[in-house]
């Protein structure tokens, strides 16, 4: 390697890090985006996410080896993305099933993620009861940000995506699958 390429190396080296840092300081939230392939993008905030039809659970999970039992309060996932303000996914009409392509992902401001298959909460099919909570046993949340995912069934809390910062609407087709090794 030569000079200038050694150079920039150690610049790359020692930006690294940084940037990945600022992208993901963690931290309480109070607000999230809803972004991607829905009709209208939205920002959302506990007085938002309050209009929406409440929905209430309580669940036992593993956190960090112990168990844990929460009542939960919030908003559906779907009903999130299907409201009058966001719109409801974009579908293609003429592909079939469009919406069982849809990817959700969900991120916090640590920039941990988990993914949702929008087949996985649709009514239509999965129904499964994925919650954007804003409340446990009845308290805001805390050092948890105001919005997490609870999700009554899971056995462990790894998607109860906490500090939610963004929620990202996209496209399998945007990850083909590979049609060799
Ligand atoms: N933003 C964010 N959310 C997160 C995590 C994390 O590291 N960052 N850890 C997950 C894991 S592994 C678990 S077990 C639960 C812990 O949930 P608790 O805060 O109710 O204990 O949060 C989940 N949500
Ligand atoms: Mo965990």
């Amino acid at each position: 390697m030569n000079l200038r390429g050694l150079l920039f190396a150690a610049v790359l080296l020692t930006l690294g890090p940084v940037a990945a840092d600022a992208a993901c300081p963690g931290g309480p939230t109070t607000t999230f985006t809803v972004t991607g392939q829905v009709k209208n993008p939205t920002i959302f905030d506990i007085h938002r996410l309050q209009q929406l039809p409440t929905a209430q659970q309580n669940i036992t999970y593993f956190a960090a080896g112990a168990v844990t039992s929460q009542s939960f309060t919030g908003a559906l996932l779907w009903d999130l993305l299907n409201n009058s303000a966001v719109g409801g996914i974009v579908v293609d009409p003429s592909i079939k099933n469009d919406i069982l392509h849809k990817i959700v992902i969900v991120t916090g401001s640590d920039c941990y993620q988990s993914v949702f298959g929008a087949g996985e909460i649709d009514p239509f099919f999965g129904g499964s009861q994925v919650m954007v909570a804003y409340a446990a046993n009845g308290q805001p949340l805390g050092a948890n940000g105001f919005a997490r995912i609870a999700i009554p069934g899971d056995k462990a809390g790894g998607r109860f995506v906490s500090m939610i910062t963004n929620i990202d609407v996209e496209d399998a087709a945007n990850a083909p699958p590979k049609s060799h090794w």
